[in-house]
C-alpha cells in the first residue's frame, strides 16, 4: 500500500505535518491501523536507525528526535481508532526501559501493540529504577513484565532486576519478555526469560503462553 511508504518517508524526513495528514488519510480509507503503524511508522524509524548506524557522524541526534516526533504525532492520530478499551483485559503487563537507558521508541510501540491486542499495560517509562518495577508489579498484581533496552551496558540492569525479582519470589509468577536492539535470544536464555525482537510480535508470543497455561 502506497500510503505506508509515504508515512514511512514522512517519519524519515521528520515531517510531522505530512505524517499527520497521511495518518488521517489512512483512517479515512479504512485501512488496517496496526499495519499502518508497523509498515509505515515503525519501518520509517527502522530506516532512520539504519541511516544512523551507517553514517553515525553525519546524522545528528537532533534529526532522530525530529523523526521520533513525527512518529509520535501520527501515533496520536491513530490511537483513538485503535480499540484500547477492552473491558476484560487478557492480562496485566508492566512495561519499561531499564535503568540507565532513555531509548523509549521501541518500548512505546510495544505498549501500543499490546494494548491494541487487549492487554492492560502499565507503563513505568524509561530509565526505570528496579524498585519502581517491583512496586508496580506488586501493586497491580501483574502477570507480565516487559523490558526494553537498546544499550549494551544496560543489559546488566536487566540481569540485576531478574535477581531482585527472584529475591522477591516474583520471577516464577511472571512471564518476562525482553526486547530492544541490545537483547538477544542467547542473553534471554541465560537469564531465563523470553526474547522478542519485534514489537508487533509480542502479543502473539504472550497469547500463546497464556493459552498454554490455561489449557
Ligand atoms: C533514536 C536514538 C536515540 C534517541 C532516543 C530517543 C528516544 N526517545 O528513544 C536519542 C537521541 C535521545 C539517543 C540518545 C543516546 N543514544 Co541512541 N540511538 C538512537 C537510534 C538511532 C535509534 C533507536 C530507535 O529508536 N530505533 C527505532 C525503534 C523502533 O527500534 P527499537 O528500539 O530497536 O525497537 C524495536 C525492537 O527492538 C523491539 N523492541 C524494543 N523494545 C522492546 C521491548 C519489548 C518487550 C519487545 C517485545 C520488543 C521491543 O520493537 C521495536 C520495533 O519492532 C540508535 C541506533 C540504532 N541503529 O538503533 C541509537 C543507539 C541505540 N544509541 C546509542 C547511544 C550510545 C546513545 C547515547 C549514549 C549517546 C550519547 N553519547 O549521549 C544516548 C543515550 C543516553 C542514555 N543513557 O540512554 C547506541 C547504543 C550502543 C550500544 N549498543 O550500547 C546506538 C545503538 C547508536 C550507536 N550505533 O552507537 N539515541
Amino acid at each position: 500500500m502506497n500510503s505506508f511508504k509515504d508515512l514511512s518517508n514522512a517519519v524519515i524526513e521528520g515531517n510531522s505535518e505530512l505524517a499527520v495528514s497521511i495518518a488521517k488519510n489512512i483512517i479515512s480509507q479504512g485501512v488496517d491501523i496496526n499495519d499502518a503503524i508497523f509498515k509505515g511508522l515503525n519501518e520509517g524509524m527502522r530506516i532512520v536507525s539504519d541511516l544512523y548506524a551507517e553514517r553515525e557522524y553525519f546524522l545528528p541526534e537532533i534529526i532522530i528526535s525530529i523523526s521520533a516526533d513525527a512518529l509520535y504525532d501520527a501515533l496520536e492520530v491513530f490511537k483513538p481508532h485503535l480499540d484500547l478499551t477492552n473491558t476484560k483485559s487478557k492480562a496485566i503487563v508492566v512495561i519499561g526501559v531499564v535503568h540507565g537507558d532513555v531509548h523509549d521508541i521501541g518500548k512505546n510501540l510495544t505498549k501500543l501493540f499490546l494494548e491494541a491486542s487487549g492487554y492492560k499495560v502499565i507503563d513505568c517509562g524509561r530509565n526505570v529504577q528496579p524498585d519502581i518495577f517491583i512496586k508496580t508489579i506488586k501493586e497491580n498484581n501483574a502477570d507480565v513484565l516487559a523490558l526494553s533496552t537498546l544499550m549494551n551496558p544496560t543489559l546488566e540492569s536487566i540481569t540485576n532486576l531478574i535477581e531482585l525479582l527472584k529475591e522477591e519470589n516474583l520471577k516464577e509468577k511472571l512471564k518476562i519478555i525482553i526486547g530492544g536492539a541490545a537483547t538477544s535470544e542467547q542473553f534471554a536464555q541465560k537469564i531465563g526469560v523470553i526474547h522478542c525482537d519485534d514489537a508487533s510480535k509480542a502479543a502473539k508470543i504472550l497469547d500463546e503462553l497464556i493459552l498454554e497455561e490455561k489449557s
